[in-house]
């Protein structure tokens, strides 16, 4: 079980602060007159003793109080030019970062939770005693910030007032990093302390990106204190390592809606994005993917954009699910983004008017920015995440360098997108009434699939497989990725799996507000249904069909095909929304092909699970009913009807 407040807090025994009247001294003697005033209009005590502990460690040459002004955007940004962390493009507002090429994703094993003796933390992840912890803290962060300017800056992940709203304080000397936090999270410097009285507690993140040099890089951590809700990151640039608000506080949620949300909170993985249906109505819908699999993509496919990564999620006093996202921005992967797949996205990146961070693609001697997959003809020379590049190049190892990172980003505030929604500022957020999860999966599922039931959905969640992807440095092969969210649950798998349990089959949930959950997979290729190459069957604006036809199947409006994964969708229903929404011709033998239940797969994939969890402790015995009850289910189709049953044999019943 997972304690508060257990075990020493390191930065504040490394700091040596322990009373506002001591955390005030150091302030006089370290801010400047005018960021001293800045200070002085916070009060809240352990605010005030955290950050001077972070001063005290780091010992930085000047501490830069942010409010969030336009003048303190503006110094942040000229800042991170200054450093050379940031260079401006040729469009205004347009600036690229480079993160060393050996740091191109998160570097999962230089990542660690740090662990009190007695504690369990997830199978897979790291662990670090916490006197260990201290040790090496000590070691790299003392000191860590001499003569750098150290930005401090007091966010809130989710709109004021939200009830699944968290504080977090982003403390770096990175201004590439402040600079993103000002993209992606709300500043919250006048509204702080309300909101950490009213929600009790804070978020804490320290980084330094130290000399930012290649050797370093080993010796790069990142560490998430549990028990204080407190990260260290030092040595790395790459936003996913450093700023923390993002992945490392998203921890501390996941913590928080298993340990303490009693089955009324979620923490997870997920687009939040609004579907225009029939008569003005629009549903929301909330998906789980990993890391590099289309979120931003599904996201941008809605009418009315909340959220590309993260969603906070409760269950109100009105019975309905609830969804917020912590963030205000998107940090997306750019390859593949183009004029055909992500329209609204393209008419951002390559026309004037919003700020963009783009990080790890080229710049041609122009400044303009070029990625792999833009459908664009692409330059031949420029600068990339490798250095100087021209087609052909090859890496150390003989491989050619690509034109841009498949974990290339580009940073930009929600607001400027086309389908923006207001309601992502709306405390009481989204009423949820679509859950998806989905994976790179050529071979086994359908597009898109509804859960008989909770219980049943949470399975799905459970079950995402799918291909690596570039966001984790040296990850390969196929994955299980539970809910999408594995990389970010700090305890037990099976007390995250209860959560989810406990949260989608609530009672206090009422039954014409309860979400559908489903299962969608855009990546099946023609091999794998019969025809040759790896090719897609679909396209990437299918999705606009599939959460069509979702959004009808949540309210009723269209029937559905039973099968022992769950309802798929009559050839009937998906042909017009085709059309309507996509002006795209549906043929009968693609839905078929895309239909068709490959039943020795799904059985391989229901073993996988069965035989995985199995190995893990304390798994809800729901999970491995559901499991069987399907597994019976296909193994009887089979016997009827043959490895492949089509949509027309299963509706023989
Ligand atoms: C992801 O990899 O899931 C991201 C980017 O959203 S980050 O976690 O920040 O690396
Ligand atoms: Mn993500």
């Amino acid at each position: 079980m997972l304690k508060k407040n257990e075990g020493i807090d390191i930065v504040k025994e490394l700091g040596g602060i322990q009373t506002v009247e001591e955390a005030q001294a150091l302030f006089e003697q370290r801010l400047d007159a005018e960021h001293l005033a800045r200070i002085r209009r916070l009060s809240h005590p352990e605010v005030l003793i955290k950050i001077a502990n972070a001063i005290a460690m780091c010992d930085p040459g000047r501490v830069y109080i942010n409010t969030g002004t336009d003048a303190d955007r503006a110094f942040i940004r000229q800042l991170a030019l200054n450093k050379g962390e940031e260079a401006v493009l040729a469009m205004d507002g347009h600036t690229i970062h480079y993160d060393l090429k050996e740091e191109q994703g998160r570097i999962i094993d230089r990542t660690y939770y740090i662990a009190n003796p007695d504690e369990k933390i997830s199978s897979l992840a790291n662990k670090i005693l916490r006197d260990d912890a201290r040790t090496v803290v000590r070691e790299k962060m003392a000191g860590i910030m001499n003569g750098a300017t150290m930005v401090v800056g007091l966010y809130i992940r989710g709109p004021v007032g939200a009830a699944a709203s968290n504080p977090a304080l982003e403390i770096t000397s990175s201004a590439y990093v402040s600079h993103s936090a000002e993209i992606l999270y709300r500043n919250a410097f006048d509204d702080f302390e309300k909101e950490v009285e009213r929600l009790g507690h804070f978020y804490t993140n320290v980084h330094s990106e130290g000399l930012n040099r290649p050797e370093d890089l080993p010796n790069a951590r990142v560490f998430m204190d549990r028990s204080h809700r407190t990260t260290y990151s030092f040595n790395c640039t790459y936003a996913g390592n450093t700023l923390l608000l993002k992945k490392g506080n998203h921890r501390f949620s996941v913590d928080k809606a298993v340990y303490e949300g009693k089955g009324l909170e979620l923490a997870e993985h997920m687009f939040i994005t609004g579907i225009d249906g029939p008569d003005g109505r629009v549903t929301w819908v909330a998906g789980a993917a990993p890391s590099g699999c289309g979120k931003t993509t599904t996201a941008m496919a809605g009418n009315h954009f909340v959220g590309d990564d993260l969603a906070q999620m409760w269950i109100d006093g009105n019975k309905s699910v609830r969804s917020i996202n912590p963030e205000c921005g998107i940090f997306g992967i750019v390859e593949d983004v183009n004029r055909e797949g992500d329209p609204m996205l393209m008419d951002r990146l390559r026309n004037p008017g919003s700020e963009v961070i783009w990080s790890n693609v080229l710049i041609d001697e122009d400044g303009v920015p070029h990625w792999k997959g833009n459908g664009e003809t692409p330059p031949t020379r420029g600068r990339n995440f490798h250095g100087p590049w021209k087609k052909g190049l090859v890496d150390s190892g003989g491989k050619e360098v690509p034109i841009s990172h498949p974990n290339a980003r580009c940073t930009i505030a929600s607001s400027a997108l086309a389908n923006y929604s207001d309601m992502a500022e709306a405390a009481e957020g989204v009423e949820t009434r679509v859950i998806t999860y989905s994976g790179r999966d050529s071979d086994t599922m359908p597009p898109v699939w509804v859960a008989k039931n909770s219980a049943h959905g949470v399975v799905i969640g459970a079950c995402i497989v799918s291909a690596a992807t570039a966001t984790e440095v040296g990850a390969t092969g196929v994955k299980r990725a539970p809910w999408a969210n594995a990389p970010f649950i700090p305890g037990a798998l099976g007390d995250y799996m209860k959560a989810q349990f406990d949260f989608f089959g609530n009672a206090a949930i009422a039954e014409n507000k309860r979400p559908i959950m489903a299962g969608l997979n855009y990546f099946l290729t023609h091999e794998a249904r019969g025809g040759s190459g790896t090719k897609l069957l679909g396209e990437k604006k299918d999705v606009k069909a599939w959460l069509g036809w979702l959004e009808r199947r949540a309210h009723g409006d269209v029937e559905a095909i039973d099968t022992p994964i769950g309802f798929i969708p009559r050839y009937e229903d998906l042909k017009p929304l085709f059309e309507t929404l996509i002006d795209k011709a549906y043929p009968k033998e693609l839905y078929e092909r895309q239909f068709s239940l490959y039943i020795d797969n799904i059985l391989a994939r229901n073993d996988l699970q069965t035989t995985a969890y199995g190995k893990e402790e304390n798994i809800p015995q729901l999970l491995f009913d559901v499991l069987g009850e399907q597994r019976d289910g296909l193994i009887d189709l089979k016997n009827r009807f043959g490895p492949v049953v089509t949509p027309d044999q299963l509706l023989e019943g």
